[in-house]
């Protein structure tokens, strides 16, 4: 049926010895399933892909879960429905997925995955992955506790964990990549862990409580995102504490709060993700509908930002 999709314009210039026809694409049609609005990262993103799709002459049917995998499913099922050429979404949690991924296949419409990770027993159920390596984000934060604990050496360094949503890529691999590289000094522990949802509101909620509990003092607080943190720094405000000094705060995506909160000393560090994935998604999409083949994983390159930078790097920060 994609044959369909082509328009003649049927300019005929008959001109005795050839006939010539212009034959023009009708626009290409994306839906598009997000995971909701929850964080700063996130509206940059949904900025990127909407921005990105009109730039490309794309049509995009957007459409926001808020969140909840079954609003992602039937907005899925409702691209299929509509015939799409093709489907992209950022999927909330990492499993659960084989039943509505097969239904898209058996329809014939490509699916690409940005920003997180599936996890199907058949990889062919999408044709591409754009987005950033958590698992090495979460080393990067990892990596910089690990160099501030050598100024300590013989120091313990108790450790609060905000995680982002359970069960999904960037909470399950973060959580990970930090894990690995702490479990080389001993010194370091994690004494909580709880998931503040990737929101400010959960994040302040949860810090709030692990402050509350006052058997052990907090030295540190890894945030599974900026927006846990700009939360947690209020908890901490409000518990009469000071944030990025009495508890150094790690975090990660690199948003614009995070380098105010920097610049403001509050936080101390941000491992960078980049959420301006729309116009790598719409030259992928464009490539998988003509046919082309595609890499099945793409990274997005990403780098780390202390507070020493925040104030000369503030200005350039594009989300
Ligand atoms: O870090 C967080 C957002 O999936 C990488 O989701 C994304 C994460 C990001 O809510 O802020």
């Amino acid at each position: 049926m994609k044959t369909l999709r082509r328009t003649l314009l049927g300019m005929a210039l008959a001109t005795g010895l050839s006939v010539t026809f212009a034959v023009q694409a009708a626009p290409l049609v994306m839906g598009f399933s997000q995971v909701g609005a929850e964080s700063e990262w996130r509206t940059a993103n949904t900025n990127s892909v909407k921005d990105a799709a009109k730039k490309a002459g794309i049509t995009l049917k957007f459409a926001d879960a808020q969140q909840k995998q079954e609003n992602q499913v039937k907005a899925i099922r409702s691209f299929i429905a509509q015939k799409v050429d093709v489907i992209a979404f950022s999927p909330v949690v990492e499993s659960g997925w084989d039943t509505v991924l097969r239904e898209a296949k058996a329809a014939k419409i490509p699916v690409i995955l940005t920003d997180r990770a599936v996890n199907v027993s058949d990889a062919s159920l999408y044709v591409s992955f754009i987005g950033s390596d958590f698992v090495e984000e979460g080393r990067k934060a990892g990596r910089w506790l690990l160099d501030l604990a050598k100024k300590t050496p013989n120091a313990e360094l108790n450790i609060v964990e905000l995680q982002g949503t359970v069960g999904s890529a960037p909470a399950i691999d973060r959580k990970k990549g930090f894990e690995e590289i702490i479990s080389a000094n001993p010194k370091l522990k994690i004494s909580r862990s709880q998931t503040g949802d990737f929101t400010r509101a959960k994040g302040k909620e949860v810090m709030e409580a692990f402050l509350k509990a006052k058997d052990k003092k907090i030295d540190v607080l890894f945030a599974h995102n900026d927006d846990m943190a700009i939360g947690a720094i209020q908890a901490i405000e409000e518990a009469g504490l000071k944030p990025g000094k009495d508890i150094t705060i790690i975090s990660i995506d690199g948003v614009k709060g995070a380098f105010e909160a920097m610049v403001a000393g509050k936080l101390n560090v941000t491992v960078e993700c980049n959420p301006m994935l729309g116009p790598q998604l719409m030259q992928l999409a464009q490539e998988v509908v003509a046919g082309k083949t595609v890499a099945k994983r793409i990274t997005t390159v990403e780098g780390v930002f202390p507070a020493d930078v925040a104030a000369r790097e503030l200005p350039n920060r594009k989300y």
